[in-house]
């Protein structure tokens, strides 16, 4: 029989007496509402038409359903509402199984959950990531999960938002079975389910569960959620599906998903989505094919570059580690070996790629091993002198067509490059650390690096499963720019009264990890302390400079692992540390300042408008491309709450600043 179209997305044909239901709606067959329309139809054709046994309903193309179409969110409603399409699929008199092709996630995982049966491909993938956009599942996901999986495991997918696939799915019970063949494995239980009273997820009671198992899953879900409210809200709703009834249940869902959809945490959320899947787009590389990459050189295997070899190791690259002596060879290479063995111990990675990563893996003290490699990246003490007669060196060793890039953070790239013999085929790569963990990488866009090269770089990051957001080249790229400038404006706030105790609880209350100073701390002062010193001579003598950073160095005060530095250590916990009050209290009164009180507000008020003032500098000389890439970098590189949808979505939004 030939198709039969429901809607311009919806269509089906007859297998077997099932009618198989279609939904392609690219790219990731959200439920737009000429979706939902379509399946109304098909199942009321399939209600219709005696011949008919059942219905299938899969995706075309990798997904099965990418979830409620988020672009829709803020538009008046269409009918039929995803929540009414549900209904219609479980009430359906004749059995409705999901076969699952690929992903089924938020509202894709809703309908599968509201199917009468579900059976997964091997791709598929199931999960309700709504907390992640700062909402809750609004068609039926938290109160149909636990009654398939019981509320612990609900609590923690619907509370985390993460995805599981086929093997983790089936033991939950959130599927019935998995097939590679999963079209006919699906008409197959139509043809069982037929003639029966179909198994409702909806009429089935919530499994009991252990009061203290429901308390721990809750607890885990609210203590990684500092600051939002979705996750907790969602927690509320799973737990409520076993304290109320299905109606009841599904009345509350509907109305906190409404309310949150609408919530500023919601619209953050969302521009971060829509700002990941921008990031990393370049106009001028429309067209251009990256090189080919698959052995990385990597020069200097410490903390830096063992994690980069990590990185690129588990992303199935053969790597080339370089450092100058056999010994400090063969340490990197326990170095990369520790950080995979660690991540196995952790569950992270499996013995067999962990092995498979080893078996990729040469450490080397003969920089000559580099003519091999496609993609060398140097991760060697940040000096130009030093970094610069490497790739001069390089030069004479490597492929005419190798990429060389520099994983510097606060050295002109464009020198390194023109002291070289093709400065076309360097580029910055700005990891952060730990590498192997930290998804940001600034990818630095230098005066003269070839568009391929730049194509090549952004595909190398992105295979490495990083989030790749291109930076032109400026003292510390996009991110430590705006990170100095925020640095700068809360040393001028403890200058003139606030205690660096109250500037990092504001910051911690708004929803960073840890405030400024403690951060500070964390890192070490003496680096920023070396800059500072190298760049006094050229320092604008009229600009404000805040001494007290360089009296705790002076000090010896170096952050927590000198036990001293903002705070004190001493106990093994951050104290704040009388002698550093006072050592403000002399700051302020040598410079004639009498101290002031702020209030939280205006710290946080303060700190968005330095970074929001910095990022719009950065974009008026071409630096970042757009804003939204601005608000990835301070998210991704340096704890601001994504929940609040970077320093520049904030700074548009955040009513107490003034113009
Ligand atoms: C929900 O379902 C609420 C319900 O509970 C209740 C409703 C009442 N809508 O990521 P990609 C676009 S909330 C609109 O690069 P991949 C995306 O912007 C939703 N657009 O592909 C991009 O566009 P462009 C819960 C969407 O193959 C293009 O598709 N669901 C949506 O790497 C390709 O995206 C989620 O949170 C959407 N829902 O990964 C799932 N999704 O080409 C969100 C994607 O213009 N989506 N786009 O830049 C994902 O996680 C991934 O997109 C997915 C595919 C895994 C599906």
């Amino acid at each position: 029989m030939s198709a039969t179209r429901f809607s311009e997305s919806v269509s089906g044909s007859i297998r077997d007496g099932v009618l198989v239901v279609i939904i392609a709606n690219a790219p990731v067959n959200a439920t737009s509402a000429h979706v939902r329309q379509g399946l109304v139809k098909a199942l009321d054709h399939a209600s219709a038409v005696g011949t008919v046994i059942g219905v299938v309903i899969t995706g075309a193309g990798r997904t099965f359903v990418g979830g409620a179409d988020i672009r829709e969110f803020g538009k008046p409603p269409v009918e039929p509402t995803l929540p009414e399409v549900m209904q219609r699929i479980e009430n359906c008199s004749k059995p409705v199984v999901a076969s699952v092709n690929g992903a089924a996630l938020g509202g894709g995982c809703e309908i599968a959950l509201a199917c009468h049966g579900r059976v997964a491909g091997e791709a598929a993938s199931f999960g309700l990531p709504e907390v992640k956009l700062g909402i809750v599942p609004g068609a039926g996901g938290t109160q149909r999960l636990p009654r398939l999986i019981g509320t612990v495991a609900a609590i923690d997918l619907i509370g985390s938002g993460r995805t599981v696939r086929p093997d983790e799915a089936i033991k939950l019970g959130l599927v019935d079975g998995v097939a590679a063949d999963h079209l006919a494995a699906a008409v197959g239980l139509v043809h069982q389910l037929a003639g029966q009273s179909q198994r409702r997820t909806g009429l089935l009671d919530v499994p009991i569960a252990e009061l203290a198992a429901v308390e721990a899953a809750s607890k885990k879900v609210l203590s990684r959620s500092r600051g939002q409210s979705a996750p907790a809200e969602a927690v509320r709703l799973v737990r409520l599906a076993s304290e109320r009834t299905f109606r009841d249940g599904l009345a509350e869902e509907r109305a906190t998903f409404l309310r949150l959809r609408d919530s500023n945490e919601a619209a953050a959320l969302r521009h971060v989505f829509f700002a990941e899947r921008q990031a990393g787009k370049v106009d001028k590389l429309e067209g251009i094919a990256p090189r080919r990459i698959e052995t990385v050189g990597i020069v200097g295997t410490g903390l830096m570059g063992a994690g980069i070899a990590v990185a690129a190791l588990t992303a199935g690259y053969r790597v080339v580690g370089i450092e100058q002596t056999e010994d400090a060879a063969t340490k990197g290479r326990e170095r990369i070996a520790g950080i995979l063995d660690k991540a196995v111990q952790s569950g992270r990675l499996a013995a067999t790629v962990r092995d498979g990563c080893l078996a990729r893996l040469a450490v080397a003290a003969n920089i000559g091993e580099l003519a091999a490699a496609d993609f060398v990246i140097e991760a060697v003490f940040d000096d130009l002198a030093v970094k610069t007669e490497l790739f001069q060196r390089l030069d004479g060793i490597v492929r005419p067509d190798a990429i060389l890039a520099t994983n510097t953070s606060y050295l002109n790239p464009d020198e390194i490059a023109a002291a070289t013999a093709h400065p076309g085929r360097v580029v910055g790569l700005h990891f952060f650390s730990p590498a192997n963990i930290m998804r940001l990488v600034e990818v630095v866009d230098c005066k003269a690096t070839a568009p391929d090269v730049l194509a090549s770089a952004l595909a190398f990051a992105r295979k490495l499963g990083k989030l790749p957001v291109v930076s032109g080249v400026t003292e510390g790229f996009i991110g430590n720019r705006i990170f100095s400038a925020y640095r700068r404006e809360a040393e001028f706030m403890v200058e003139d009264g606030a205690a660096p105790e109250e500037v990092d609880a504001a910051l911690e209350a708004y929803g960073f990890p840890m405030g400024i100073f403690t951060v500070y701390d964390m890192a070490g002062l003496e680096i920023a302390w070396a800059r500072r010193k190298r760049q006094a001579a050229t320092r604008d003598p009229n600009a404000r400079y805040v001494e007290i950073a360089d009296k705790l160095c002076e000090a010896g005060r170096f952050g927590r692992k000198t036990g001293k530095g903002w705070y004190d250590y001493a106990s093994g916990e951050k104290a704040v540390d009388p002698e550093v009050t006072a050592l403000i209290a002399a700051a302020r009164a040598a410079k004639d300042i009498s101290p002031r009180r702020f209030t939280v507000d205006e710290i946080v008020d303060r700190l968005l408008r330095a970074m929001a003032d910095e990022g719009a500098a950065l974009l008026t000389e071409g630096i970042a491309a757009r804003s939204s890439d601005i608000d990835l970098v301070m998210i991704n590189g340096y704890g601001f709450p994504a929940h609040k949808g970077g320093p520049m979505f904030a700074a548009e939004t955040h009513k107490d600043i003034t113009p």
